[in-house]
Protein backbone atom coordinates (compact mmCIF):
# COMPACT_ATOMS: atom_id res chain seq x y z
CA UNK A 1 0.00 0.00 0.00
CA UNK A 2 2.90 2.25 1.05
CA UNK A 3 4.71 1.57 -2.37
CA UNK A 4 1.87 2.60 -4.24
CA UNK A 5 1.92 5.59 -2.37
CA UNK A 6 5.09 6.39 -3.18
CA UNK A 7 6.30 5.34 -6.73
CA UNK A 8 4.43 7.59 -8.29
CA UNK A 9 6.01 10.83 -6.03
CA UNK A 10 9.32 9.10 -7.01
CA UNK A 11 9.08 8.02 -10.32
CA UNK A 12 11.75 5.53 -9.45
CA UNK A 13 11.85 1.94 -9.66
CA UNK A 14 12.11 0.88 -6.14
CA UNK A 15 14.75 -2.19 -6.72
CA UNK A 16 17.12 0.74 -7.27
CA UNK A 17 16.02 3.22 -4.73
CA UNK A 18 18.56 5.03 -2.62
CA UNK A 19 18.42 8.02 0.23
CA UNK A 20 20.21 10.66 -1.35
CA UNK A 21 17.06 12.45 -2.97
CA UNK A 22 14.58 11.64 -0.47
CA UNK A 23 13.50 14.69 0.87
CA UNK A 24 13.01 12.93 4.89
CA UNK A 25 16.40 11.58 4.39
CA UNK A 26 17.44 14.95 3.81
CA UNK A 27 16.10 16.58 6.80
CA UNK A 28 17.37 13.77 8.76
CA UNK A 29 20.91 14.48 7.67
CA UNK A 30 20.75 18.53 7.77
CA UNK A 31 19.64 17.85 11.67
CA UNK A 32 22.42 15.13 12.49
CA UNK A 33 25.14 18.17 10.88
CA UNK A 34 23.34 20.36 13.02
CA UNK A 35 22.86 18.17 15.78
CA UNK A 36 26.06 15.87 16.47
CA UNK A 37 28.36 17.63 13.79
CA UNK A 38 28.69 15.05 11.07
CA UNK A 39 30.29 16.10 7.80
CA UNK A 40 26.83 16.65 5.30
CA UNK A 41 28.86 15.38 2.08
CA UNK A 42 29.63 11.70 4.54
CA UNK A 43 25.82 11.60 5.13
CA UNK A 44 24.95 12.78 1.66
CA UNK A 45 27.30 9.75 0.26
CA UNK A 46 26.19 6.75 3.11
CA UNK A 47 22.24 7.87 1.84
CA UNK A 48 23.53 7.28 -1.55
CA UNK A 49 24.22 3.48 -0.53
CA UNK A 50 21.21 3.32 2.01
CA UNK A 51 19.18 1.08 -0.53
CA UNK A 52 14.84 0.97 -0.03
CA UNK A 53 14.02 -2.81 0.81
CA UNK A 54 10.85 -3.73 0.23
CA UNK A 55 10.85 -6.65 1.68
CA UNK A 56 11.51 -5.20 4.63
CA UNK A 57 8.47 -3.51 4.74
CA UNK A 58 6.38 -6.60 3.82
CA UNK A 59 7.96 -8.06 7.04
CA UNK A 60 6.86 -5.18 8.90
CA UNK A 61 3.50 -5.72 7.10
CA UNK A 62 3.12 -9.08 7.58
CA UNK A 63 -0.13 -10.22 8.84
CA UNK A 64 0.65 -10.72 12.75
CA UNK A 65 0.94 -13.95 13.46
CA UNK A 66 -1.87 -15.39 15.72
CA UNK A 67 -0.36 -15.30 18.77
CA UNK A 68 0.49 -19.09 19.88
CA UNK A 69 -0.67 -20.51 23.08
CA UNK A 70 2.02 -21.07 25.53
CA UNK A 71 2.66 -24.75 24.78
CA UNK A 72 3.32 -24.00 20.76
CA UNK A 73 5.53 -21.13 21.69
CA UNK A 74 7.02 -23.23 24.05
CA UNK A 75 8.17 -25.51 21.83
CA UNK A 76 9.94 -23.61 19.42
CA UNK A 77 12.39 -21.98 22.29
CA UNK A 78 12.56 -24.86 24.78
CA UNK A 79 13.73 -27.53 22.65
CA UNK A 80 16.51 -30.16 22.97
CA UNK A 81 18.55 -28.38 19.64
CA UNK A 82 18.69 -25.00 21.71
CA UNK A 83 19.20 -27.27 24.37
CA UNK A 84 22.09 -28.81 23.56
CA UNK A 85 24.54 -25.67 21.96
CA UNK A 86 23.36 -23.72 25.26
CA UNK A 87 25.52 -26.13 26.98
CA UNK A 88 28.16 -25.97 24.46
CA UNK A 89 27.85 -22.15 24.30
CA UNK A 90 28.21 -22.31 28.18
CA UNK A 91 31.03 -24.57 28.49
CA UNK A 92 33.00 -22.80 25.71
CA UNK A 93 32.04 -18.85 27.36
CA UNK A 94 32.39 -20.13 30.72
CA UNK A 95 35.04 -17.81 32.26
CA UNK A 96 33.15 -15.17 30.77
CA UNK A 97 30.08 -16.06 31.87
CA UNK A 98 30.90 -15.97 35.49
CA UNK A 99 32.98 -13.30 35.54
CA UNK A 100 29.42 -11.42 34.07
CA UNK A 101 27.73 -12.88 37.37
CA UNK A 102 30.39 -11.76 39.41
CA UNK A 103 30.55 -8.68 37.93
CA UNK A 104 26.38 -7.76 36.99
CA UNK A 105 24.85 -10.22 39.16
CA UNK A 106 23.11 -12.08 36.53
CA UNK A 107 23.34 -15.63 35.95
CA UNK A 108 25.31 -17.45 33.50
CA UNK A 109 21.84 -19.51 32.76
CA UNK A 110 19.89 -16.39 31.96
CA UNK A 111 22.35 -15.02 29.82
CA UNK A 112 22.60 -17.58 27.96
CA UNK A 113 18.84 -18.09 27.45
CA UNK A 114 18.43 -14.68 26.20
CA UNK A 115 21.57 -15.27 23.73
CA UNK A 116 20.09 -18.76 22.69
CA UNK A 117 16.17 -18.05 22.66
CA UNK A 118 17.06 -14.44 19.91
CA UNK A 119 19.95 -16.03 17.64
CA UNK A 120 20.80 -19.54 18.23
CA UNK A 121 24.27 -18.38 20.43
CA UNK A 122 24.65 -16.05 17.57
CA UNK A 123 24.24 -18.36 14.59
CA UNK A 124 20.94 -16.36 13.08
CA UNK A 125 21.52 -12.67 14.00
CA UNK A 126 20.34 -10.98 10.82
CA UNK A 127 21.53 -10.70 6.87
CA UNK A 128 19.83 -7.10 6.38
CA UNK A 129 22.40 -4.42 6.29
CA UNK A 130 21.40 -2.45 9.27
CA UNK A 131 21.46 0.91 7.23
CA UNK A 132 19.04 -0.12 4.80
CA UNK A 133 16.69 -1.37 7.37
CA UNK A 134 16.62 1.47 9.50
CA UNK A 135 16.71 4.23 6.59
CA UNK A 136 13.63 1.84 4.63
CA UNK A 137 11.84 2.12 8.43
CA UNK A 138 12.12 5.66 8.99
CA UNK A 139 11.50 7.27 5.32
CA UNK A 140 9.15 4.48 3.84
CA UNK A 141 7.37 3.32 6.94
CA UNK A 142 5.44 5.91 8.23
CA UNK A 143 4.01 4.37 11.00
CA UNK A 144 7.09 3.77 12.58
CA UNK A 145 9.34 6.31 11.29
CA UNK A 146 9.69 8.29 14.65
CA UNK A 147 11.03 5.33 16.12
CA UNK A 148 12.93 4.09 13.16
CA UNK A 149 14.50 7.60 12.54
CA UNK A 150 15.62 7.48 16.66
CA UNK A 151 17.20 4.50 15.90
CA UNK A 152 18.50 5.49 12.73
CA UNK A 153 20.43 8.23 14.72
CA UNK A 154 21.85 6.10 17.42
CA UNK A 155 23.39 3.98 14.53
CA UNK A 156 25.61 6.38 13.23
CA UNK A 157 26.83 7.88 16.38
CA UNK A 158 27.15 4.41 17.43
CA UNK A 159 29.18 3.43 14.45
CA UNK A 160 31.14 6.96 14.86
CA UNK A 161 31.84 6.33 18.58
CA UNK A 162 33.15 2.19 17.84
CA UNK A 163 34.86 3.52 14.84
CA UNK A 164 32.82 1.11 12.63
CA UNK A 165 31.51 1.36 9.34
CA UNK A 166 27.66 2.02 9.20
CA UNK A 167 27.68 -0.14 5.69
CA UNK A 168 29.17 -2.75 7.07
CA UNK A 169 26.92 -3.80 9.91
CA UNK A 170 24.10 -6.60 9.23
CA UNK A 171 21.10 -6.84 11.43
CA UNK A 172 17.72 -8.04 11.29
CA UNK A 173 14.79 -6.52 9.29
CA UNK A 174 14.36 -4.38 12.14
CA UNK A 175 17.74 -3.06 12.70
CA UNK A 176 18.30 -5.18 15.97
CA UNK A 177 22.25 -6.37 16.26
CA UNK A 178 24.41 -9.13 17.21
CA UNK A 179 24.09 -12.45 19.69
CA UNK A 180 21.85 -10.80 21.83
CA UNK A 181 19.91 -8.46 18.95
CA UNK A 182 20.41 -5.36 20.40
CA UNK A 183 18.70 -1.94 18.93
CA UNK A 184 21.35 0.95 18.67
CA UNK A 185 19.76 2.86 21.35
CA UNK A 186 19.86 -0.34 23.78
CA UNK A 187 23.82 -0.96 21.82
CA UNK A 188 24.47 2.68 23.29
CA UNK A 189 23.30 2.57 26.52
CA UNK A 190 23.74 -1.01 27.58
CA UNK A 191 26.76 -2.53 25.21
CA UNK A 192 30.34 -2.91 26.78
CA UNK A 193 33.68 -3.41 25.35
CA UNK A 194 33.92 -6.93 27.63
CA UNK A 195 37.21 -8.00 26.65
CA UNK A 196 38.62 -4.69 26.32
CA UNK A 197 39.78 -4.50 22.55
CA UNK A 198 38.44 -1.07 22.16
CA UNK A 199 35.21 -1.73 20.61
CA UNK A 200 32.24 -3.17 21.80
CA UNK A 201 31.57 -5.58 18.67
CA UNK A 202 28.11 -7.81 19.89
CA UNK A 203 28.07 -8.97 15.92
CA UNK A 204 31.33 -11.47 16.20
CA UNK A 205 32.52 -11.49 20.15
CA UNK A 206 30.82 -13.85 22.38
CA UNK A 207 32.49 -12.29 25.08
CA UNK A 208 31.36 -8.46 24.61
CA UNK A 209 27.89 -9.95 24.17
CA UNK A 210 27.82 -11.81 27.11
CA UNK A 211 29.26 -8.62 29.24
CA UNK A 212 26.49 -6.45 27.63
CA UNK A 213 23.39 -8.90 28.15
CA UNK A 214 24.34 -9.60 31.88
CA UNK A 215 24.83 -5.36 31.63
CA UNK A 216 21.18 -4.53 30.28
CA UNK A 217 19.82 -7.11 32.83
CA UNK A 218 21.72 -5.47 35.57
CA UNK A 219 20.80 -2.34 34.55
CA UNK A 220 16.84 -3.00 33.87
CA UNK A 221 17.13 -4.02 37.70
CA UNK A 222 17.84 -7.91 37.56
CA UNK A 223 17.35 -9.34 42.01
CA UNK A 224 20.36 -11.39 42.13
CA UNK A 225 19.38 -15.13 43.52
CA UNK A 226 15.76 -14.18 43.41
CA UNK A 227 13.30 -16.57 41.13
CA UNK A 228 11.86 -15.43 38.07
CA UNK A 229 8.28 -17.01 37.91
CA UNK A 230 6.50 -19.49 40.66
CA UNK A 231 3.97 -22.33 40.41
CA UNK A 232 0.93 -21.07 41.49
CA UNK A 233 -2.62 -22.45 42.89
CA UNK A 234 -6.32 -20.99 42.36
CA UNK A 235 -9.30 -20.58 44.58
CA UNK A 236 -12.34 -21.84 42.92
CA UNK A 237 -13.70 -18.35 42.31
CA UNK A 238 -10.59 -16.76 41.25
CA UNK A 239 -11.08 -12.83 39.65
CA UNK A 240 -7.79 -12.03 38.37
CA UNK A 241 -7.00 -8.29 37.43
CA UNK A 242 -4.31 -8.01 34.63
CA UNK A 243 -3.87 -11.21 34.18
CA UNK A 244 -1.45 -11.86 31.55
CA UNK A 245 -0.35 -7.77 31.18
CA UNK A 246 3.33 -7.24 31.33
CA UNK A 247 3.00 -4.69 34.11
CA UNK A 248 5.55 -3.95 37.00
CA UNK A 249 4.25 -6.02 39.56
CA UNK A 250 1.94 -4.28 42.20
CA UNK A 251 0.04 -6.68 44.11
CA UNK A 252 1.41 -8.57 46.98
CA UNK A 253 0.43 -12.26 48.07
CA UNK A 254 -2.28 -11.04 50.16
CA UNK A 255 -3.84 -8.87 47.33
CA UNK A 256 -3.23 -12.02 44.75
CA UNK A 257 -4.62 -14.22 47.37
CA UNK A 258 -7.68 -12.16 47.61
CA UNK A 259 -7.93 -12.68 43.64
CA UNK A 260 -7.49 -16.50 43.78
CA UNK A 261 -3.75 -16.90 43.57
CA UNK A 262 -1.95 -18.81 45.64
CA UNK A 263 1.81 -19.82 45.26
CA UNK A 264 2.49 -23.43 45.76
CA UNK A 265 5.90 -22.96 47.15
CA UNK A 266 5.02 -21.33 50.47
CA UNK A 267 8.42 -19.97 51.37
CA UNK A 268 8.04 -16.63 49.59
CA UNK A 269 7.78 -13.70 51.60
CA UNK A 270 4.23 -11.91 52.41
CA UNK A 271 5.19 -8.56 50.73
CA UNK A 272 6.44 -10.48 47.92
CA UNK A 273 4.61 -8.54 44.69
CA UNK A 274 4.02 -11.09 41.22
CA UNK A 275 1.74 -10.54 38.04
CA UNK A 276 -1.37 -13.66 37.39
CA UNK A 277 -0.28 -15.74 34.72
CA UNK A 278 -2.29 -18.27 33.28
CA UNK A 279 -0.79 -20.53 30.31
CA UNK A 280 -2.10 -22.86 27.98
CA UNK A 281 0.00 -25.55 29.03
CA UNK A 282 0.74 -29.35 27.28
CA UNK A 283 -1.12 -30.41 30.23
CA UNK A 284 -3.90 -28.60 30.83
CA UNK A 285 -3.93 -25.02 32.08
CA UNK A 286 -0.78 -23.76 34.16
CA UNK A 287 -1.20 -21.04 36.55
CA UNK A 288 2.38 -18.90 37.76
CA UNK A 289 3.03 -15.65 39.06
CA UNK A 290 5.63 -13.76 37.69
CA UNK A 291 7.91 -11.93 40.07
CA UNK A 292 10.36 -9.05 39.69
CA UNK A 293 12.99 -11.29 37.80
CA UNK A 294 10.47 -11.79 35.22
CA UNK A 295 9.21 -8.67 34.60
CA UNK A 296 13.00 -7.53 34.33
CA UNK A 297 13.16 -10.35 31.21
CA UNK A 298 10.11 -8.20 29.84
CA UNK A 299 11.80 -5.19 29.50
CA UNK A 300 14.38 -7.32 26.72
CA UNK A 301 11.16 -8.10 24.83
CA UNK A 302 7.45 -7.24 25.97
CA UNK A 303 5.67 -10.73 26.24
CA UNK A 304 4.94 -12.87 28.93
CA UNK A 305 5.32 -15.92 26.88
CA UNK A 306 9.22 -14.53 26.03
CA UNK A 307 9.72 -14.45 29.72
CA UNK A 308 8.78 -18.17 30.35
CA UNK A 309 10.12 -19.28 27.81
CA UNK A 310 13.89 -17.59 28.74
CA UNK A 311 12.87 -18.30 32.31
CA UNK A 312 12.23 -22.42 30.60
CA UNK A 313 15.73 -22.38 29.21
CA UNK A 314 17.81 -21.16 31.91
CA UNK A 315 16.18 -23.61 34.30
CA UNK A 316 16.74 -26.78 32.07
CA UNK A 317 20.44 -25.40 30.53
CA UNK A 318 21.43 -25.28 34.50
CA UNK A 319 20.00 -28.19 35.43
CA UNK A 320 21.99 -30.26 32.78
CA UNK A 321 25.26 -28.28 33.45
CA UNK A 322 24.71 -29.08 36.83
CA UNK A 323 24.77 -32.86 35.47
CA UNK A 324 27.58 -32.13 32.77
CA UNK A 325 30.99 -33.10 33.05
CA UNK A 326 33.03 -30.68 35.12
CA1 LIG B 1 35.54 -5.81 22.50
Amino acid sequence: MLVFLLLPLLGQAETSRNYAENAQARDFADYMVREHGFEAVDLQALLGEATYKQSIIDAMNRPAEKVKEWKDYREIFVTEKRLRQGIEFWQAQRATLERAEAEFGVPPQIVVAIIGVETYYGRITGSYRVIDALTTLAFDYPRRSKFFTRELENFLLLSREQGLNPLNLKGSYAGAMGFGQFMPSSYRAYAVDYNEDGVADIWTDPVDAIGSVANYFHRHGWRTGDEVAVRARIAGEYQPENINKVVKPYMDLSALADQGFTPVDESLSADTRAIPLKLQGRKGVEFWLGLHNFYVITRYNTSFRYAMAVNQLSEKLLEQMANAAP
